[in-house]
């Protein structure tokens, strides 16, 4: 896939508010966010849209999500409760071509979305 802004903020080019790092994941809050909290769980590998992931992703995509409710654990809003999304190509309105769990937390969440 073609370089992001988010592989920019992967090798340290361009800075970021990063929340939490390991081995293949990188999590930093959202530049437009959407909510009190708004962190973004990216894995390290690019891979452009959850279409492109492929069944050796599954437990690539597992520890993603998990990062993510381990983060919610720590930061104290597991149990109030938060929501993760992936947007997926056009109509799904993803904007940035790496993939990416939005993690939004600290107001209540609406259904369904707009
Ligand atoms: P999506 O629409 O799902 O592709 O979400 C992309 C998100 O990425 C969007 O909520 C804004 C965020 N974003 C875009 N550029 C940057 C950036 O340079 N830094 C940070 N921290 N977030 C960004």
């Amino acid at each position: 896939m073609s370089d992001t802004i988010f592989g920019k903020i992967i090798r340290r080019e361009i800075p970021a508010d990063i929340v939490y790092e390991n081995d293949e994941v990188l999590a930093f809050r959202d530049l437009n966010p959407q909510a009190p909290v708004h962190v973004l769980f990216i894995p390290k590998r690019p891979l452009a849209t959850l279409n492109d992931a492929a069944e050796s992703d599954a437990g690539l995509l597992g520890r993603l999500l998990l990062a993510a409710s381990a983060y919610a654990r720590q930061e104290g809003f597991a149990e109030s409760g938060y929501r993760t999304v992936i947007n997926c190509n056009e109509h799904g309105g993803q904007t940035v071509f790496h993939l990416h769990v939005h993690l939004l937390a600290g107001r209540h969440m609406h259904w369904p979305p707009g």
